[in-house]
This record gives structure tokens, sequence and C-alpha cells, in this order.
């Protein structure tokens, strides 16, 4: 059995280790290891089996290396990337091949010889641990399995909460997705993360966790591509099942940091993420290809986030970045509703009230784009659907977005194609926080996967469009948007989103009526107000209504010819998508 693994690696395995990767006799597997430890050159690999001990072992190194912080509670650690690393790196993230539009992409020669060049013995000195995963239940038949090599603990420790351990599936050599990880010397000008679309990502000099992470979002743009050349769709949606007379289930597209994790709040958890859909029979089923959650901190608070909360402050396992950490041990966030501390300790070093950087901008105690991690499990409104190997059927979709100036409340399309192409790949929101750079500028994004779209988007909407024709059962489409504004402010409050679920689920089951405009199906006035009533005991004025729902045909029409002539410039997209732009404008 040891015959099987080659010299580099074998020399840099334990007896335990090779006890332990002899298990599975997978020469694929073997292979690909050997062939990172040669590049990487690490002093030792651990395999991460994902028994108890492993577990305590990649948490014990997180800590003694420094990469996490023990908290006062014992379960509870913080974690800090460095101050020019807290969020996705737009622009050192590439696809590689040949050029898409919208879609970052490097030659696959110059962009393999980049990264590995700087790859190149960037594993010196330190343990490098494997990771075995599966994306989705581990009973399921269209599960996919990954591997994660990376010589950070702090990214196995948070795989370890986040993705199934499937460590024993390894024995079949099926095929497996590959993620290579170092934090090399963390230089941000060599930061890169290439994607190669036959099953690779590098990513190296970041420890982020949307960069570092290879399952989440590095992931999605594989399984993207896989899906829309197999016909179905993986989707940065949250999957949330809603109660009326019977449990409906619902995804929820919006982009990071616009009440995606909140929504899912709301309702039966699945997902707070991603969503991989297929046709089964024909009936669109969705499952969560992730077991944990790694959501933004900021403005979570116990009125408003009773749940996560609860999450945060219990006995269970929580990874906390990028927060301040107290002189106490314990720690805190912005918007959490304590008080704000005078001094601690944050991703940029001590930090005391008023610190300012080096260009004289103020120092916020806690980043915008500070996480948690957590186990799915830890959350009180799971449902234990999620493990279904099948799935749970779908018959709602949300598109949402944060638009201060035009998108009503909520809206229902008059069909698939016209959802697809009016709600999804129109979107446009207010640039988040998750992404490096400015935020709160307006900014294209269909479907909330402008940064993960790995194929050209119109390949990407025929797939949309023809997954939903060979459905015999077609999910009905809504638009959300819970920030529109005129000149006082918000015209919702925060609880007001119970509301539009409530009114999707009434228009599932036939019960709620609606009025056709030009954008789609808007609810009528008598029903928000008797739902106002039933869900949050409020009075529901006319005037608010008027405010909400008036259809704001100029900004629509703008938004509209906007986004049509961003597709009328892409070669491959259907006809049907500028036919239906066209119809919608006139
Ligand atoms: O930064 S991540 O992409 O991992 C999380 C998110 O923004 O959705
Ligand atoms: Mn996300």
């Amino acid at each position: 059995i040891m015959d099987l693994i080659p010299g580099i690696l074998k020399e840099r395995l334990s007896s335990s280790e090779i006890e332990k990767l002899s298990k599975l006799q997978n020469h694929q597997l073997v292979n690909f290891l050997n062939s990172v430890v040669g590049l990487c050159d690490p002093e030792s690999v651990y395999i991460v089996e994902g028994t108890r001990k492993d577990l305590e072992y990649v948490k014990r190194k997180a800590i003694e290396t420094g990469e996490e912080i023990r908290l006062k509670n014992e379960n509870h650690t913080i974690h800090f990337d460095p101050p020019l690393d807290q969020a996705r790196a737009r622009e050192d993230t590439f696809i590689l091949g040949s050029k898409i539009p919208y879609v970052n992409t490097k030659s696959r020669e110059e962009g393999l010889q980049e990264v590995i060049s700087i790859l190149k013995g960037s594993m010196k000195g330190r343990e490098m641990f494997v990771g075995f995963y599966s994306l989705g239940p581990i009973a399921s038949k269209y599960k996919m399995l990954a591997v994660q090599v990376t010589d950070s603990p702090y990214v196995i420790h948070s795989e370890n909460m986040l993705y199934r351990n499937a460590f024993r599936e390894f024995t079949n050599n099926e095929d497996f997705l590959k993620f290579v990880h170092s934090k090399g010397s963390l230089d941000i000008k060599k930061r890169r993360i290439m994607i190669d679309l036959e099953g690779v990502v590098y990513s190296v000099n970041t420890t982020y966790a949307g960069n570092s992470v290879g399952l989440k979002k590095l992931a999605l743009r594989l399984t993207l591509n896989k899906a829309v050349n197999e016909g179905w769709l993986s989707e940065h949606m949250a999957i949330i099942g809603l109660e009326g007379e019977r449990t409906h289930y619902i995804t929820a597209s919006f982009p990071s940091g616009s009440g995606k994790t909140s929504t899912s709040m709301l309702g039966k958890l699945i997902s707070d993420d991603l969503a991989f859909i297929r046709n089964v029979n024909g009936i669109a089923r969705a499952w969560n290809p992730e077991s944990g959650v790694f959501g933004i901190i900021h403005g979570v608070n116990p009125k408003d986030d009773p749940i996560v909360w609860d999450v945060l402050h219990s006995n269970d396992e929580v990874i906390f970045s990028n927060v301040l950490l107290l002189p106490d041990g314990t720690v805190y966030w912005e918007g959490s509703g304590d008080h704000e501390p005078e001094k601690g300790v944050n991703f940029a070093g001590e930090w005391w009230k008023g610190k300012r950087d080096g260009s004289g901008k103020p120092i916020p105690p806690s980043h915008p784009n500070a996480r948690f991690t957590v186990r799915l499990n830890s959350f009180k409104n799971l449902d234990l659907k999620y493990e279904d190997p099948e799935g749970v059927e779908i018959e709602g979709i949300i598109f949402g977005v944060k638009d201060y100036y035009t998108l009503v409340p909520i809206a229902e399309s008059f069909s698939w194609e016209h959802g697809v192409i009016t709600m999804g790949a129109s979107m446009e929101s207010s640039r988040t926080s998750a992404v490096i750079g400015k935020s709160d500028e307006m900014e294209f994004n269909p479907m909330a996967l402008l940064d993960f779209i790995s194929v050209s988007l119109g390949k990407y909407l025929d797939n949309y469009l023809s997954f939903g024709k060979r459905l015999s059962k077609l999910p009905k489409i809504f638009s959300a948007n819970y920030f529109l504004k005129n000149e006082n402010g918000y015209l919702n409050s925060k609880e007001d989103k119970k509301v539009w679920l409530r009114w999707i689920v009434e228009r599932i089951e036939g019960k709620a009526s609606a009025i056709r405009t030009p954008i789609g199906f808007i609810p009528t006035y008598d029903d928000l107000s008797s739902l106002f009533y039933k869900v949050l005991s409020k009075t529901y004025k006319k005037e608010e209504y008027e405010a909400q729902f008036t259809i704001r045909l100029k900004a629509y029409k703008e938004k509209f010819e906007r986004v049509r002539s961003v597709y009328a410039g892409i070669d491959d997209v259907p006809d049907t998508v500028i036919e239906i732009f066209n119809k919608q404008i006139s």
C-alpha cells in the first residue's frame, strides 16, 4: 500500500498520516497531493480524516500559529485578516481561458505560470493540511467531492465547520474538485486567485475566507460552469421554507450584504448563501452545498436578528473575523447595539476610539465586512430537510437588490422568461463591502453573480431559460427591494420583509390577488393592509402603500435601457432576452 505513495509526498508524511491516506487507495488523490507538495514544499502534511482528534488538532494549530485567538468563551475564537485583505479581491481573481465579457479572464498558460511561480516554495517550514468534503448531502447522488489543500489551519478549521466531511467517499476514485491555497508571505501585490475551469483553483497571499476557503465562492465558479454545461443551476441563493397551509420552499438571490442572510432567518433555514437546483422528474429541487454560515456580522443585533444573535452567544463553536477584540476576551462589532468600547485590538492592530489610518481616515472598531463562521446546526430555525438527498421542491424564486431609487418592494413576474430576464438578469445593486473598493455605488449584478460568473452571460441565460422550459411545474419569480427611499429616507422598516414574504406565500397558494402593472404583478392595498395587521399587528396606511408601490416608470425605463444595452453588446445572448427588454421598454 505504501508503495502507492510517491517519493516527495511520502517524505513529508508521518506513519499515522500514511495510514490515513492508505485507507483511500486513491491514485488521483495521491498524485495531486504529490504535485502540490513538490510545488509548495511544506515541511509536513496532515490528513484531516475528520475524526474528533483531527478536528481538535486543526483548532489547536490555528491557535498555536496565531491565526486564531481563543476568546473568553472557550468555544469561540477570533481571526484577523491583513488590513488590505478584508474582502473578496475582484482585481486579483481570474478565470483561466479565453476572454468573456464581464468576466475577469487571463490566458490559461499565463495565469498558471504566474500563480505557480508564486506558489513555488510558499509553504516552506509549514504544515500542509488536506481536507475532504462534499458539496451537498453525502447521501445524495448529486453530491460533488472536493479536496482543500492549505497551509492555513484557519482555512481548514473554517471548512470543517462550513462543509460536510466526506473522507470516506474518496475510496471510489470519483472525480473531485481541487483547491490549493497558501498564505505565502501575505504580500498583497502578489495576491492571486486563478480559477482553472478544468477543476482546480489556486489561491495565494490572502487569508480572507472569500478568497481562501476554496469551497465557498471559488467552487461556485467551477460548479456554475459545470451546471451550465449539464443543464442545471448553481446559484448565489439562500433556500428558505415559508409557512403557509404547508411549508413552501423558495430560493432568494441577493448580492452580499443586501438582506440574504436576514431573509433566511425569517423562515425555516436550508441555506443562507448557495443553492444547487436541479430538475428532478420535472420539479425544480434545491439543496445547500454548504453546512455552515459565513455571515456578515455588521448590524447583527438582538432585536432584528434574534436567531443569529443567539448562535453568536451560545456555547457552540464560532469563529469571529475582523471584529474588535476587547481586553476581557469578548468581542464587539458595530451595529450590535452595545456601547462602543474605548479600546481593543482589531484588524489594524491596537485600536482606540478616534484612531485614524495613515491617510487620516478613521479606523472603525470592526470592519464593515467583519464576519462570523458557524455551523448550520447551531441555528434553531434549521430545517432538517437540508440533509434530504433529493433536496426540497422550489415554488418561488426571489431576485433581491439594494436599490434606493427604482424597484418596488415586491413584485411578481408575468412568466419564467419575464422574471429571469427583467428581474434576475437585470439586477443592479448598490456595491457591497464584501468586495474590496468603494461601496454603495450602483453596479450591474445579474443574479447576484457578477463576481462569480465563469461563463458568458449569454450561455448562462440560455441555460436558465431552457431549464424553465423543461420543468413541468414552474416556480413563481419575484423581485424584492428592501431599500427604496424618497427625499425623507427609507420607505420600509426592516420588519416589513416579513409581510412581503407572506404575500409570496399567499401568491403561491393562490390566495392573494394582484394588480397587473407594466413591470409585473404588485400586491393590492387591501391584501397588504390585512397582511400588515396579521403579521406585524400594524396598521398600513394608504399613503405608505402609494409611496412604496407607485411605479417609478422613468427610472424603470432607464434601468431596462441600460441593461438592454449591456446584453445587446454580448454576442451569444439569446434573442428572447432582447425581445423581452424591447417589449418591457415600449
Ligand atoms: O466573501 S464571500 O464571497 O465569501 C461571502 C459573500 O460575500 O457572500
Ligand atoms: Mn454570498
